[in-house]
């Protein structure tokens, strides 16, 4: 998110006009020191409608992204807020405590500690503090306040709503990230995301104001590959200056250290009406939304927790026009779809327009490309069916009949890429890291390390809507393996309306499950060699058709790189410390018999 949020905040003005209908809308710009409780400051940016002659509310976004990047940021012209401010909102953009030039030091993902330690600060107080200066002190506000944000300023908008102000009317958290253990930005299922966690934590530790790891090359498959073990990561480039890879390398295993960082532990319900929004194709926090919303859900006596998912990358609603992703097309601009909803959604809470009906979920349908509305997430309707894999390679819903398996070898010196090459740096110039989610599966189906299953061309359209499960019955002669499942939609071999999305494979679900962890995230045990074991993956919520003419295919790998360290296939302690010389070759087995069925759980609708 963090580039592009940059390039929006870079668009800032202090003085800008636009025509709504036929009246000239203009903003001014001020900043302020805003004092927290323990007398830190805040820094804020203050957008203030030049020439509204009534109160209006107040929408504040705080990021660790910098409040104040350049001069140029016209509000009015920025899509993701363009139509509210079209009719007047104060805008507040304020740096988190700790970054740019704000006051204080940052801990990124900090847990809320309010609740237990009074007295102490978190984001919440500082939401708290600075929403209370800011209805006293900046002119004409109507006393109402709603958050917003993607991503980082996403958590920040959920936990901003935990003992709120009673200004605090609203909230939307955005792609917040919830725990970085089981999902999110840093680790999937105790499994490392290393690009990605090397990369970001460099970048926002390593100086204040952000810097960029001086990669040597444009490609870093090899780069990755040649560092070896990740304890070359301190000895060769970090020298222990960056806290939050420190804390990866302490805290290999879901400990008290990931509980007390997950939201899950300290954000329980919706205190006020709070729209989660995220993306199926999200590569940075797919889970978070979906996973805040069901926890909030089930202590929501007051109705207040409502969902909205896309078809999107990480933030990709707020964009001006979000009408494919990669080579996918959505047959509209799904962005716009989603703006027209936030503004109805601010507007009522924070104005009072409209009847306030809002729609539990709405949930865009991939592959038939329409929004759709459900009264409960994911929709109750849904009948679980199982997709069978099949020790011939393909996959139905029948059980298998006669005992069978798959084997492959997997060799961590030689990992699957998880994109097609050059691998570019995260955020990189020229980065494809936004549309990976998408990408055509092809360019690995036929290597000896990927297996697939294959199903019959469908005679009919198959929708499937909500959590997809994955059982894989496996085993391995090492001690410890990696685990990725990815549900594809493969279009048609020969479409001559879209001869370029012949025989596409669209990875419409996947996830990633370090073996280690089959018992418990907390106490990691070795896999017995060759002892067959049941692991259980969720790959998230989806709303996707897949079309007649289509088959579905179920896929396995065990290595996922370098957006997923590489997993030493022999048990040892801490992974972050392993020697080269842990890291093995293993074969692999997938189970497709009666008794020991690997299957998908699909959540099929009528
Ligand atoms: N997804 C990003 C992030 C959040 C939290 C921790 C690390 C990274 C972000 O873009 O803000």
């Amino acid at each position: 998110m963090k580039k592009h949020f940059l390039l929006l905040l870079f668009m800032l003005n202090c003085s800008v006009f636009v025509f709504a209908q036929t009246e000239i809308v203009a903003y001014d710009k001020t900043t302020a020191m805003i004092p927290m409780r323990d007398g830190v400051k805040l820094f804020t940016t203050i957008i203030t409608p030049k020439n509204s002659n009534s109160a209006v509310p107040i929408l504040m976004i705080r990021t660790p992204y910098s409040a104040e990047r350049g001069d140029d940021f016209d509000i009015l012209k920025w899509s993701y807020v363009a139509n509210m401010a079209k009719e007047g909102y104060i805008f507040i953009i304020q740096d988190c405590r700790g970054k740019y030039k704000s006051e204080g030091k940052m801990e990124i993902h900090s847990p809320l500690t309010h609740a237990q330690k009074p007295g102490s600060v978190d984001e919440s107080t500082d939401t708290y503090d600075s929403i209370d200066w800011l209805t006293k002190n900046v002119k004409n506000n109507n006393g109402k306040v709603g958050l917003l944000g993607i991503s980082y300023p996403g958590w920040l908008a959920l936990v901003g709503a935990v003992d709120p102000h009673p200004a605090l009317k609203t909230s939307s958290e955005q792609a917040c990230m919830s725990d970085l253990f089981l999902g999110d930005d840093f680790h999937h299922n105790g499994a490392f995301r290393l690009s990605y966690g090397m990369e970001y934590t460099y970048e926002i530790e390593h100086e204040k104001s952000g810097s960029t790891f001086p990669f040597p090359q444009y490609d870093l498959y090899d780069w990755y590959l040649k560092l070896g073990s990740l304890k070359n990561v301190n000895d060769k480039y970090f020298h222990n200056q960056i806290p939050t890879w420190n804390n990866f390398i302490k805290h290999p295993n879901y400990d008290e250290f990931w509980k007390k960082n997950s939201t899950l532990d300290y954000v329980s319900k919706a205190q006020v009406p709070m729209l989660h929004v995220g993306g199926y194709y999200d590569q940075e926090d797919l889970m978070g939304p979906q996973l805040m919303y069901s926890h909030m859900e089930k202590k929501d006596k007051a109705n207040q927790n409502y969902i909205c998912l896309g078809p999107w990358n990480h933030g990709q609603w707020s964009r001006d026009n979000a009408e494919s992703l990669g080579k996918i097309e959505f047959g509209s601009n799904t962005a716009a779809w989603f703006q027209t909803l936030q503004k109805k959604w601010f507007d009522y809470y924070l104005k009072g327009i409209g009847d306030g009906k809002f729609d539990e979920a709405n949930a865009f349908q991939t592959g038939s490309n329409q929004w759709k509305s459900y009264q409960s997430w994911p929709p109750k309707e849904a009948t679980i069916q199982k997709l069978y894999a099949s020790a011939d390679n393909t996959c139905s819903f029948t059980k298998p009949t006669k005992i069978g398996s798959v084997s492959y070898t997997s060799d961590p010196a030689k990992p699957v890429p998880y994109r097609t090459q050059p691998i570019e740096m995260t955020y990189g110039e020229g980065s494809r890291w936004n549309s990976w989610h998408t990408e055509d599966q092809r360019f690995v189906y036929s290597r000896p390390d990927v297996i697939s299953f294959r199903g019959d061309t469908l005679t009919e359209d198959l929708t499937v809507t909500g959590k997809i499960i994955a059982h894989l019955m496996a085993s391995t002669t090492g001690t410890d393996a990696d685990w990725v499942v990815k549900l594809i939609d493969e279009y048609p071999a020969f479409d001559s309306k879209n001869l370029q999305m012949s025989g596409f494979q669209l990875p419409v679900a996947m996830e990633v499950f370090r073996g280690r962890f089959h018992k418990s995230f907390t106490n990691p045990s070795p896999l017995i060699p060759n002892k067959p074991e049941e692991f259980t993956i969720d790959l998230h919520e989806i709303n996707h058709t897949f079309k007649k003419g289509h088959r579905l295919i179920i896929q396995v790998q065990s290595t996922w790189f370098p957006v997923i360290d590489r997993n030493p296939q022999k048990f040892v302690t801490n992974i972050f410390e392993a020697k080269d010389s842990d890291f093995i070759k293993a074969q692999h087995k997938i189970y497709c018999s009666p008794n020991m069925a690997t299957y998908v759980e699909l959540p099929v609708m009528k």
